[in-house]
């Protein structure tokens, strides 16, 4: 990864590691589990560099220096040259519960993920000017901080859509690049948001802006249109005021090598033993209403009662470790998952069988590859996910032949073909689907197989970063020059920034 002759500045909201006191004193450092976190985490092991985050374990673990920074992870098998800083940043708990709790996830992330009706348009302007801005300020602050010249700065997600804006104002030639992990909305959710042009003015700052998909970095040129900016879609750029930026699609990859190679120590098959060596279909997500959880499992239950002779021979696994439980939608959706979930295996099940086993906890990323290999049937039925990293990670642990279902609403489905495509909503589909997956003849199987991991290993986490960080270097140098100009076309003079 080339971060330029500079350090790497990475901001988020997540963090990738926190830590926790135990009874017995001693502090413990954790992974955090989410799409980002695996993502950027093995990118900074790599590089080096600051990533700046909301410090969300335990407040009496003292392991920050004076300036909210610890050197992670520090674990005692981790070399001191694949560490890099994390410095935290603290909020009033009130101040963090409207920007958090309110603005990201009451309003942004279910109107960007197409659920209007979960949003809480009502008390938008409180959210932004008494959480939002402010946090995003304190965000911004620290950037500057840390900035020295020749540093890239790389924002991460749609918690932070005003700090490109904010660094620029202090500190104009910094290189800003952005990277947002959720889907753009067509006009019609995005132009609900009271806030919208201030929150495209304050992404419009940065160099250049990545998104997962081509419909997502259109969707986002459209809406700029809709907030008066001038926008093209052969240049992938808009204009709003004296701002213009660069919208590009990189399709997010995950660490081939990693998922395919980490040693688990046959855990697989002790799994596997746990559950009397049934036909096991997995699924796992961070728990969250655009992931299709209950839908799924209304799935799984068709198809046993569908399909009789199934019962006894199959197993349901649900690994979803919960998030974002102080919002009453999480806390409601769970609910239902468990009673759906305890009512169905009461019924169905007996001493020798557990139709759908449910676990809540998130488990260490060894132990996720033995459950990914473990697995017959990959189950990814999200509503709707900007890119889906499970998808991908279940093949690249797999190097045996194993079936894929996927939503056709998950991001990943533009890539991964060969998987058997549903529409999440449709129980009889995804119950066919599953019939189809325990049956595939193993000649298909291994072809489909063969083909997905193709595209994974292709596609994956550095070739992602690298065309992101190469594009981001090549639209600053033609900001600095002046020279990026798509909107020159009264002069003849249209630049397009495009790769090689
Ligand atoms: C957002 C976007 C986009 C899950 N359970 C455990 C665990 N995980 C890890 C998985 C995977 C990650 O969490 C989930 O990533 P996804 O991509 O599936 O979903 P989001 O968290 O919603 O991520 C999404 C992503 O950002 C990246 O841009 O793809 O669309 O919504 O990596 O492995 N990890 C561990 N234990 C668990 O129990 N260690």
């Amino acid at each position: 990864m080339d971060g330029g002759q500079g350090k790497m500045i990475v901001v988020s909201n997540a963090e990738p590691y926190k830590h926790e006191s135990r009874d017995d004193g001693k502090t413990v450092c954790k992974e955090v589990e989410g799409g980002l976190t695996t993502a950027m985490n093995p990118q900074m092991r790599e590089t080096g560099g600051v990533w700046i985050a909301y410090g969300r374990g335990d407040r009496d673990a003292e392991v920050v220096n004076s300036e909210g920074e610890v050197s992670v992870p520090d674990f005692p098998d981790v070399p001191e040259d694949k560490r890099y800083t994390l410095k935290r940043l603290d909020f009033s708990p009130e101040r963090y519960d409207k920007f958090y709790r309110g603005y990201a996830n009451r309003v942004l992330w279910p109107i960007f993920h197409s659920f209007p009706s979960k949003a809480d348009l009502e008390r938008e302007g409180e959210y932004w000017a008494e959480g939002y801005l402010p946090c995003n300020r304190e965000y911004a602050r620290a950037v500057v901080e840390a900035y020295e010249p020749g540093d890239t700065v790389w924002v991460h997600d749609y918690h932070l859509a005003l700090v490109p804006k904010l660094v620029r104002d202090e500190v104009p030639d910094a290189k800003i690049g952005v990277f947002w992990h959720i889907p753009w909305p067509p006009w019609e959710n995005f132009g609900k948001v009271p806030h919208r042009r201030r929150i495209l003015e304050g992404l419009a700052a940065a160099d250049l802006m990545g998104l997962h998909l081509e419909k997502y970095a259109n969707n986002l040129l459209r809406c700029a249109g809709g907030c008066g900016a001038r926008f093209d879609l052969d240049s992938n750029s808009f204009k709003l005021g004296e701002e213009e930026i660069q919208v590009e699609a990189y399709p997010l990859g995950v660490d081939f090598e990693f998922f395919n190679e980490t040693e688990t120590d046959g855990e697989e098959l002790d799994i596997r033993k746990m559950y009397k060596d049934k036909k096991l279909v997995l699924g796992v997500d961070r728990q969250d209403y655009t992931k299709g959880i209950p839908e799924r499992i209304r799935a799984f239950k068709k198809f046993l009662r569908k399909n009789p002779t199934y019962q006894e021979k199959i197993a349901m696994v649900q690994r979803t470790p919960t998030s974002r439980t102080e919002i009453s939608e999480y806390q409601k959706e769970k609910n239902e998952i468990n009673r759906g979930v305890s009512e169905f295996n009461g019924n169905f099940g007996n001493h020798d069988w557990t139709p759908i086993s449910l676990f809540w906890q998130g488990i260490p990323q060894k132990k996720l590859i033995a459950e990914y290999r473990a697995a017959d049937v990959g189950l990814v039925t999200p509503g709707l996910d900007g890119m889906n990293l499970v998808s991908k990670e279940f093949i690249a642990a797999n190097e045996e032949p194993k079936v894929l279902i996927l939503s056709e609403f998950a991001g990943s489905s533009e890539q991964l073909d060969e998987a058997i495509h549903v529409n999440p909503y449709d129980s009889d589909q995804v119950a066919g689907a599953i019939k189809k997956a325990i049956e595939m003849p193993e000649g298909e199987k291994k072809e489909r197989w063969e083909e997905l991991r193709r595209k994974v290993k292709t596609e994956d986490l550095s070739s992602w970063a690298e065309n992101f960080l190469g594009d981001l270097d090549r639209a600053h140098r033609l900001h600095s020059m002046a020279e990026f100009a798509p909107f020159a076309q009264e002069a003849g003079e249209k630049q397009v920034m495009r790769r090689n």
